[in-house]
C-alpha cells in the first residue's frame, strides 16, 4: 500500500462570493465526514483565487463548491482556469446547490466533473467520491502482475 492509499480522500469545501446559504455544504460536510473522508472547510466569501491557493496548499484531491446565490458561470470557469494553470489540473472539481440546468453545459464544459442540485441524495455523493476516489487509487498503483513461470525444464 501507497502513502497515498492508505489515507482517505481529501476534500475542499467552499462558498464563493456573497451567497450565504450554508445548510447544504454543512449537510455535506457532515455525510462525507461520516463517509470517512478528510473535509476540509474554507468557509464563505471566498474567491476563485483563495479557493484555488487553499486547494494547493493542503494538497486536496477534490473541491467541492456550494453554489446557491447564482454567479456561477463567472467564478466556476475561473476557478478551474485558476486550477490548471497553478498545476491542480488532477483535482476533481465538483458544485451543488442552486445551478440551472442550462447553465450546466457551460460549467461542464470548463472543468466542472459533477453537479448536484437541490434535493440529492448526499449518499449518492459520497458513493461518487468513493468510486471516483477508487478508481484513481487503481490508476496510481495498478496491480503488480505476476506472469505466469514457465514450465519447469525435463
Ligand atoms: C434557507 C434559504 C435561505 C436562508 C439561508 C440560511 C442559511 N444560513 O443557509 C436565507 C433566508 C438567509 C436566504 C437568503 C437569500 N436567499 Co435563499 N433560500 C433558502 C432556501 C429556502 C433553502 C436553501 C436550503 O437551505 N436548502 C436545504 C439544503 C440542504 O439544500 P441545498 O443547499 O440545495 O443543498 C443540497 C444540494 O444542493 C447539494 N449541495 C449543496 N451544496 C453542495 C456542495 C457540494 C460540494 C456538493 C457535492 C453538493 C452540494 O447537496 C445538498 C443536499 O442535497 C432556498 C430555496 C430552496 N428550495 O433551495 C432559497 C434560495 C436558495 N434563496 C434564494 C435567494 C434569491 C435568496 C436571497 C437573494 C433573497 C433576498 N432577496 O435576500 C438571499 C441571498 C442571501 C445571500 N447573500 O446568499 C433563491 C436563489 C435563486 C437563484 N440562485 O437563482 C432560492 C432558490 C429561493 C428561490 N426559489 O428563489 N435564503
Amino acid at each position: 500500500m501507497t502513502a497515498k492509499s492508505s489515507r482517505p480522500l481529501r476534500i475542499l469545501l467552499a462558498k464563493l462570493g456573497l451567497d450565504t446559504h450554508t445548510v447544504g455544504i454543512t449537510v455535506v460536510a457532515h455525510a462525507l465526514r461520516e463517509a470517512g473522508m478528510e473535509v476540509i472547510f474554507a468557509g464563505l466569501k471566498q474567491t476563485p483565487e483563495m479557493v484555488v491557493s487553499a486547494a494547493i496548499q493542503e494538497d486536496v484531491d477534490v473541491i467541492g463548491i456550494s453554489s446557491l446565490s447564482a454567479g456561477h458561470t463567472r467564478s466556476l470557469p475561473r476557478l478551474a482556469r485558476l486550477l490548471r494553470e497553478q498545476g491542480g489540473a488532477d483535482k476533481l472539481l465538483i458544485v451543488g446547490g442552486v445551478i440551472p440546468e442550462e447553465d450546466q453545459p457551460l460549467l461542464e464544459a470548463a472543468g466542472v466533473a459533477r453537479i448536484f442540485t437541490m434535493g440529492t441524495d448526499t449518499r449518492e455523493i459520497a458513493r461518487y467520491l468513493n468510486d471516483w476516489w477508487l478508481a484513481r487509487l487503481a490508476r496510481a498503483e495498478p496491480a503488480t502482475r505476476t506472469e505466469p513461470s514457465a514450465p519447469p525444464r525435463q
